[in-house]
């Protein structure tokens, strides 16, 4: 440090920091240097693609003087932190955002102008950062930027994949992936930090050592070296840090001896095996190495960002350490149950490096780590078995035993020993050891009078496969999502495997359990984890996400920003929302309308031209353009939809063509979302919604009335071209599976009118836009799993249009492929799972009826303009802002902390 001193100078820090506002001079001229100076492309010429790298590097300098003042800052107040661990972070394109949170926007586009290019296309040759699978991905990404915005100390924490998920072509065949090869050209965003490493193990053995303590010895060492990137705020200088870890072999582990010999397979093998855990994003699981690959990445993601954590603390508050005091200057928030290693990492180091008891390691860590549950799907909640965890990190284990042992303790106070079923059977489903023995605090509780032996292993027929869920096995379907199922099944049929619950680990362990909506928060509370809210009803709490507004409104749509500012008469509502409101009591003004509808054409046209360039499908930017872009799923329904538009388009067929003209808007509808590589029947999903477009699209009776088009490798950046442009938006899923939606947030502020159920966080935006500015239909949450076991029981009567659209599309007019599973998962044929499980058939009539409603509401513009002014009022609650307050306040417990 003494040598830090003399390298900087403050005068020419301050001098930097209080008066260095660029001007368009002065950035041309940085551009330029880091076209010559940055040499990754040929001296001569000034292309599109240096000319975007070397922007980036001159906008990086102005966040990299941000950045370090932030970090000293933080440093200098010691102040509490909080650190937001995820394995996802869809962080999409960087310069726009970078440049409109710095106010250099003008500027650089001035700047490059003299350079002879335009900002926007400079902009669009950055490829999408996108480190994520959905939803949870992106709302880390907005947390970052809110964060920042709202001066919170906080960092992310997350892992540098080399090829993120994948990319998705879209064939003849559906869907296909091949690698993302982002990083290809280098990532100028990032600063690799080679002085930031920590070593990471895995196997080895456990020894005792002196006093009782424990080593975790021997095994495979690996690297992890830190990649910083810059996150500034909004009109602020505080520029936070997301640190995303890559993994390179330990120096000592690799075999000079065998490469030397001759035998270079050999040696590269372990710089193999740690490169390869940062590869992707969701390595396939089927395999015992994919789940193996899987659980390795967790624990780097973990070992490496508390290691981080602890040396930042140890440094903050001198010798000696006080380690009581952690929790109140660290927050460690676990984005979903995928960082749940945390828990036994940070009481590892607590007891094993740093010599504090298992007492006082338990109990700092259940003050320091919260958790937020994304998903009620059963195969979400992740379980790992413990022969694989046992091998691969024995230590862990062993703290994994004692927290059971201590979960047990608190259950059997806090139900006590009168009834010794219902004892039992809490303890069943709450226990994070799955199929596990007794311990021998409880054993003897459970030892029936006949018998003798002293530890009773649970009877074969006592096992409950069933877990903390709302949908239970039996009815599970098939063929789900598999991104994170990874139940394990070595072991012969007869014995239940043993398993670790990780969900239960974090409900353990964590001080805040929180949903993402307040209907999901309901069910967390009073389905998904009942038995622990009954046990710890303080912990439980709802955070409903957000979105941040500069992304997704101010930057994505600046024409519609332009009307805003206007109306309301100010630029606040960027980073006050509410403002937004004031919008309401201009709802019908003829002028505020003809100007909305003038910025939403504009955007149309974009889409437009942009759907053409991507698929080569041309639309009229007159019809109403009608989108579902999300993961596809068959909980989202996308089947729905596309089910609903063969029945217009049959309907269309029928008729004259001016019946049709005056029974049908035009549409264009439009579909955008991934399927997991090894999800089957979402991948059929992508494909019959391309064979449905390539029939109506070429269909010359139908021409403008309907048009079908699939947008290849759906992205943020292909988000923030539809999201404008979109008029309609679907948010359909099944009532009670969504957790929350954020993509329902991001169309309803851009003045996009949603149809949906009462799911996820569609129930409050219906709140706050109004009843009659929502096209609501289909079942409720709570009527669900009664509708399941009609349908099962074969009460359900279809209704006849539902029959109709089967057999149309059965028919054949969609081409060869084969659609009877398709079809034949809606009504439980043999061999296709379960009848139906997600309702299309039950939703469907209700579904027709609201769309047509749509229709009769789109003819009459000036309504439609009104409904699409109080949607984007409405969305004032779901800034990401208004979340990270109440994350803030309510679990992190930290303050602002604005750079003086
Ligand atoms: C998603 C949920 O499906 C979505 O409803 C929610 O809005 C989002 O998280 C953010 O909370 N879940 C995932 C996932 O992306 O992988 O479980």
């Amino acid at each position: 440090s003494d040598q830090k001193q003399e390298f900087k100078d403050p005068v020419t820090e301050e001098a930097l920091l209080d008066t260095f506002v660029p001007d368009s001079a002065s950035i041309a001229s940085s551009i330029k240097y880091h076209a010559e100076f940055t040499p990754s492309f040929s001296p001569e010429q000034f292309e599109l693609p240096k000319a975007f790298y070397a922007t980036a590097e001159s906008v990086r300098d102005s966040l990299i003087i941000n950045w370090n003042a932030t970090y000293e800052y933080y440093e200098k107040m010691n102040v509490k932190q909080a650190y937001y661990l995820s394995m996802e972070y869809l962080q999409g394109r960087a310069l726009l955002n970078a440049v409109g949170n710095l106010e250099l926007t003008g500027a650089y586009a001035e700047a490059l102008k003299k350079l002879g290019h335009n900002l926007e296309d400079v902009a669009r040759q950055e490829p999408d950062a996108a480190l994520g699978n959905g939803g949870l991905g992106r709302l880390a990404s907005c947390f970052l930027d809110s964060l920042a915005t709202l001066n919170y100390p906080a960092w992310g924490y997350g892992l540098r994949y080399k090829y993120g998920l994948f990319k998705q072509l879209i064939t003849k065949d559906g869907q296909e992936e091949v690698a993302e090869n982002w990083l290809e050209m280098g990532n100028p965003w990032e600063i690799v930090r080679n002085d930031v490493t920590y070593p990471v193990k895995f196997y080895g053995e456990v020894i005792s050592g002196p006093e009782g303590s424990k080593q975790w010895v021997g095994g495979e060492n690996i690297k992890a070296v830190a990649y910083d990137i810059p996150i500034p705020g909004y009109k602020t200088k505080t520029a936070n840090n997301l640190r995303l870890w890559s993994t390179k072999v330990a120096p000592e582990d690799f075999d000079l001896r065998a490469f030397n010999a001759g035998n270079h397979a050999k040696a590269s093998e372990a710089i193999k095996n740690a490169e390869k855990i940062c590869y992707i994003l969701y390595p396939g699981d089927e395999s015992t190495e994919g789940k193996t690959l899987r659980l390795k990445q967790q624990y780097t993601l973990c070992s490496a960002s508390l290691q981080d954590i602890i040396s930042h603390y140890e440094k903050r508050s001198g010798e000696p350490v006080n380690w009581e005091n952690f929790p109140e200057k660290v927050a460690v928030q676990m984005n979903d149950t995928h960082p749940t290693l945390c828990i036994p990492e940070l009481v590892r180091i607590l007891m094993d490096v740093k010599g504090l008891s298992w007492e006082k390691a338990w109990n700092i860590t259940q003050r320091t780590i919260a958790y937020t549950n994304h998903t009620v799907l059963p195969e979400a909640l992740e379980k790992w078995s413990l022969e694989l965890m046992q091998e691969l990190l024995p230590r862990h284990v062993e703290i994994i035993r004692m927290i059971d042992e201590e979960l047990i303790k608190t259950i059997v106070a806090g139900y006590g020993t009168e009834d010794l079923d219902l004892l039992q059977e809490k303890l069943k489903q709450m226990r994070i050891l799955d199929n596990f023995e007794w311990p021998e605090s409880v054993a003897e509780l459970f030892v029936k009078p006949e018998e003798n032996s002293s530890l009773d292993p649970i009877k074969e027929e006592d096992v409950s496969n069933e877990e903390i869920k709302t949908i239970s096995d039996e009815d599970e379907p098939e063929g789900q999502d598999p991104a994170k199922k990874n139940e394990e099944t070595l072991e012969p049929e007869s014995t239940p495997p043993k398993m670790v619950r990780m969900a239960n680990l974090c409900v353990a362990g964590g001080y805040a359990v929180n949903g993402v909506a307040e209907i999901h928060s309901e069910i967390v509370k009073n389905e998904v984890f009942n038995d622990f809210y009954e046990l710890w009803p303080e912990k439980f709490q709802n955070k409903t996400n957000g979105v941040t507004p500069r992304r997704w409104i101010r930057f994505c749509n600046p024409d519609l920003s332009e009307v805003i500012t206007r109306w309301t008469g100010t630029e606040d509502w960027i980073l006050n929302t509410e403002k937004l409101m004031i919008l309401r009591q201009f709802s019908d003004n003829e002028n505020l309308q003809s100007e909305w509808k003038e910025a939403k054409r504009r955007n149309k046209v974009k889409v437009a031209s942009f759907l053409k360039e991507k698929t080569g499908y041309v639309v009229n930017p007159n019809a109403m353009f009608d989108v579902q872009v999300k993961r596809i799923h068959e909980y989202k329904r996308q089947l729905l939809n596309i089910l609903g538009i063969v029945y217009r388009y049959k309907k269309m067929k029928e008729m004259n063509p001016e019946e049709r003209r005056e029974s049908f808007v035009p549409r264009v509808c439009i579909f955008g979302g991934k399927a997991f590589a090894t999800y089957i029947q979402a991948k059929r999903i992508v494909k019959f919604i391309t064979d449905v477009g390539a029939t109506v699209n070429h269909d010359p009776e139908i021409g403008d009335l309907l048009k079908v088009v699939f947008v290849p490798d759906y992205n943020v950046s292909v988000a923030e071209v539809l999201i404008p442009g979109s008029e309609l938006s679907q948010h359909i899923s099944t009532a009670g599976m969504e957790a929350s939606g954020t993509s329902n947030m991001k169309f309803a502020m851009n003045g996009c009118v949603l149809i949906g159920t009462l799911d996820g966080a569609n129930v409050e935006i219906r709140q706050e836009v109004g009843e009659d500015n929502f096209f609501l239909f289909g079942a409720r949450a709570h009527e669900i799993a009664g509708l399941r076991k009609e349908r099962a029981e074969g009460k359900f009567i279809p209704d006849p249009h539902f029959e109709e659209v089967k057999a149309y599309v059965r028919s054949g007019v969609f081409g060869p492929y084969n659609y009877e599973e398709l079809m034949g998962s809606l009504e439980g044929n043999e061999g296709y799972g379960r009848a139906d499980y997600f309702l299309v058939g039950k939703d469907f009539p209700s579904y027709l009826e609201c769309q047509a409603k749509v229709d009769e509401a789109y003819r009459d513009q000036k309504r439609w303009m009104k409904m699409s002014i109080l949607n984007t009022a409405g969305s004032y609650k779901f800034s990401s802002d208004r979340t990270i307050h109440e994350y803030a306040r309510d679990i992190w417990r930290i303050e602002p902390v604005v750079l003086p």
